[in-house]
Order: C-alpha cells, then structure tokens, then sequence
C-alpha cells in the first residue's frame, strides 16, 4: 500500500493548497532582482515618474490579460507550458509553450550569475568588505568566486523545486515573501531618516517627460514583462497547479500589485541612501548594473562599519532571497516539462535541468571580465560598444517575451476563442459573466493586446 501511495504521489503534479500559497508563489517569481536590482536604474534612465507612469499603464493594460490568459490555459489544461497547448488540441501552438521554456532556461542561466552576486555580496557585507564596490569590475571576472556562489545558488534552487509544489515551492514563498516585505520596510524607514533623504525621492519621482522617448518606452514594456514573468512559461505552470475553486482574475491583481508596490518601493528606499552617500549631489550618480553592486557598498560603509556592516548584510539577503522565488519559478518551468512529458521523477528532472542550465550559463559567469570574447560579445549596429554575453542574452529574452505575450493573447483572442478563455476564468468568479472585467478581457485579447504589442514590439526590439 505504501509502494502504491508513493507511486500516486509521483504521478500526481501536485497543488498550490490554497489561494495565498498560489498569490506568493507567483508573487515570489515576480518579485527579483527585476524589481529591486533593474527597476530603479531604469527608472532613473527613463524620467523617473513618467517612466513609472508609463510602466504601470504597460502593466494593467497590455500585462494583465496576458497574465490572465497564461493562468487560465496552466488551470484548464494542469499541464506545463507545452503540454498544455497539446491538451487543448492546438499543438501547434504548443510553440508559444516551446518559446517559453526557452526563454525561462536562458532567462536562468544569466539570473542565477547575478544572483550569485547577491550571495557572495551578502558574505562580503557580513564581514565589513566594503570595498568590493569599488572593485565590482574585478570582484565579477574573478569566477573562481563567483562560479562557487553560482553553483551554490543553483543548488538552493535545486533543492526547493525537487521537493515539490506545495513542500518546495510554496512553502519557500511563504516564508521568504512575508520575511522580504518586512525587510524592505524596515530598510526604507531607515533610508527615509537619513540626511538629504527627500533628495533622492525627488530624484526618483519628479517626472521629466523630456525623458521619455521611443527608448524608454520600450525598455518599461520589457521591463514590465520581465517583472511579471510573463512569456516565460512560469505563469502557464503556477496556473496548472492552481485550485479551480480560486479567482484568476483576483489572484492577477494581487500578483501584479505585488510586484509593482515591491518595485516602487524598492526605489524608494535606494535613492535616499544614494542622496546620503553623495551628499544630496545627484548629478554624477552611476546608473546602469552598478547602481546596486557598485555604488551601494560605499553607502553602507558610509553608515560606519557596525551599523553599514549589518544594513549592507541586510540588503544583499533580501535581494538573495527576492532572487530565489524567482530562480524556483525558472527551474519549475522546465522541470516540470520533463516529469509530465518524459515521466521522470522530480529530484531526477530537476537535477538533471538544474545541471544543464547551469553550464548554459558559464559563457555569461566568464563575459564580465574574465573572458574578453564573451566580455566584448556583440555590438549592434549604431552601437558604440560591444555588449557582454549576458546583455546580449538579457535582449534576446526580452524579444521573446514580447514575442511570447503577443502570441498567446493572439492564439486566445482567435484560436481558442475568448468564449473557452471566458469559461475557465468564470470558474472560482461568481458573477464573471456580467462584469466588465469580462468586456475588457474579451477586448483585450482579441484587439488592444495583439494590436499595441505587434506595433510597440516591432518598433522596440
Ligand atoms: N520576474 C522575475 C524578476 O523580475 C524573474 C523571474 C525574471 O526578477
């Protein structure tokens, strides 16, 4: 009987327990280091509140029904991000899941670097080593470092999805979310105390609309997929495993306020601490991927060592775990391709995926320093400078993303047909046949969505 009952357990794919487990876990995917790490410096490249406004526009016009649609293909179908299609008899569409899996994997191979970064800055911090801002350049080529906290991050990931949805998964968001939100409270009470604090807000939230052009537009659409996994295949596997007694359209809202209050406020907090740190002189602050790595450490060390060493320790935590709901999600994407499709067992299919992806990412743990071909990879036309590897993947991902978003919508707003789309949204939603939300889904993913992503993807990418 106990053979028998293990061998269920195997076969069954297993289940949020209930509409929290789901919120934080698909919060937990949203939530990472696009939220705390990219946010801020693409909002400071893009006119601070302008770009904010713009974002939000992208997320609850254009990001909304694609979340909706991915939640309701996972839950109609409980199938990953390809089978599902497969199961709705449209196979080959099964495509859009194809591209999904793709972009997760190469999403996580670079991810997993940065967040390796993030755990070896936590140590750094703990031990008073500040100066490792002031090094980044020579701290990211050194790989014999970085390479062991990618593989150990890699590993952590690893071990929450082999142990399942609701044991690994949910289980991890449930304790590393709430323990996030309240760090990043704490950090930006703090920040807001320091001298110059209103400095740094008003930096980050007086709006220049004179910043806002075809570049910035384009990089807050990217970034609000990016940011709500969406076109990953993540969303479409969160949902196979969501109750048919939960919300889809109250469960969407939740995620994606989530995220965006997450990575509002994670602005919030940093620029206080860059204004302190630069005596309220905003004019020369270093934007881009060292806003956080590069510049932050002096910040810390700028609070004396006891308080800076604790704060920084703090900080590089909070973003290693913002980071691991995240690299969880990536893997399970994958993974559990595998176990439904191939019939593997979770702990094999994981280790094996986790593997793979790991030596998919080695070109982007050597392309920041250590290896000049991988450093210097690519340069676009009417690029001043070659990109590294990383970057290069990080565009193409992006691509696919959009891709990814105008493609499902398409495939649900004509193929499928609103009508199915409708029906499985009505299920856990008393009340869905005569609501708005019901018009504007309809619309959306018949027209607003497919027209605005085809013509901001071709003009963006
Ligand atoms: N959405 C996450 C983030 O913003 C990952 C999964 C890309 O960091």
């Amino acid at each position: 009987l106990r053979q028998r009952t293990k061998q269920q357990k195997m076969a069954g794919r297993g289940n949020f327990s209930n509409r929290l487990g789901f919120i934080l876990a698909a919060a937990g995917s949203a939530v990472g280091l696009g939220n705390i790490w990219k946010f801020p410096f693409e909002v400071e490249a893009g006119g601070g509140a302008a770009f904010v406004l713009i974002y939000l526009i992208f997320c609850f016009l254009l990001c909304f029904p694609v979340m909706v649609t991915e939640i309701a293909i996972g839950r109609k179908t409980n199938k990953n991000a390809v089978g599902a299609f497969n199961a709705l008899g449209y196979s080959k569409w099964n495509i859009i899941g194809k591209m999904g899996i793709v972009a997760g994997v190469v999403i996580l191979s670079f991810y997993n670097v940065v967040a390796g970064w993030a755990l070896g800055y936590f140590f750094e911090m703990a031990q008073g080593n500040f100066s490792v801002g002031k090094e980044f350049g020579s701290y990211v080529s050194n790989i014999s470092t970085t390479g062991i906290y990618a593989v150990i991050f890699m590993a952590l990931t690893a071990f929450v999805v082999s142990r399942g949805v609701s044991a690994g998964i949910e289980k991890g968001a449930k304790i590393l979310m709430p323990t996030l939100i309240v760090m990043i409270l704490g950090l930006l009470a703090y920040s807001l105390t320091l001298p110059n604090a209103m400095t740094g807000v008003k930096y980050y939230l007086i709006p220049e609309f004179g910043e806002l052009n075809l570049k910035t537009i384009g990089g807050a659409l990217r970034q609000s997929f990016f940011s709500l996994s969406l076109g990953m295949g993540t969303i479409i596997t969160y949902g196979s495993y969501l109750s048919k007694k939960e919300n889809i359209i109250s469960s969407t809202v939740s995620v994606t306020l989530f995220d965006v209050g997450i990575a509002f406020l994670a602005g919030l907090m940093l620029f206080p601490l860059v204004a302190y740190s630069t005596g309220g002189d905003m004019s020369n602050i270093q934007g881009g991927a060292g806003l956080i790595f590069a510049a932050l450490p002096s910040v810390f060390e700028s609070l004396g060592a006891g308080l800076g060493s604790i704060l920084g320790a703090f900080f590089f935590l909070l973003l290693s775990f913002a980071a691991l709901t995240s690299t969880v999600s990536l893997l399970e994407v994958p993974v559990s391709y595998v176990v439904d499709e191939h019939k593997i067992s979770r702990p094999k299919a994981t280790a094996i995926t986790a593997g793979v992806i790991f030596i998919a990412g080695l070109p982007s743990l050597v392309g920041n320093g250590y290896s000049e071909m991988f450093t210097s990879f690519v340069t676009y036309i009417g690029a001043e400078k070659p990109v590294g590897f990383m970057d290069f993947l990080g565009h193409l991902a992006d691509c696919m993303l959009l891709l990814g978003g105008f493609l499902i919508v398409t495939f649900a707003g004509y193929v499928w047909k609103k009508e199915n789309l409708n029906e499985e949204i009505a299920i856990g939603y008393e009340g869905y046949e005569n609501s708005r939300v019901k018009i504007f889904i309809g619309f959306a993913v018949r027209y607003l969505c497919p027209a605005l992503l085809g013509i901001l993807f071709v003009m963006v990418v």
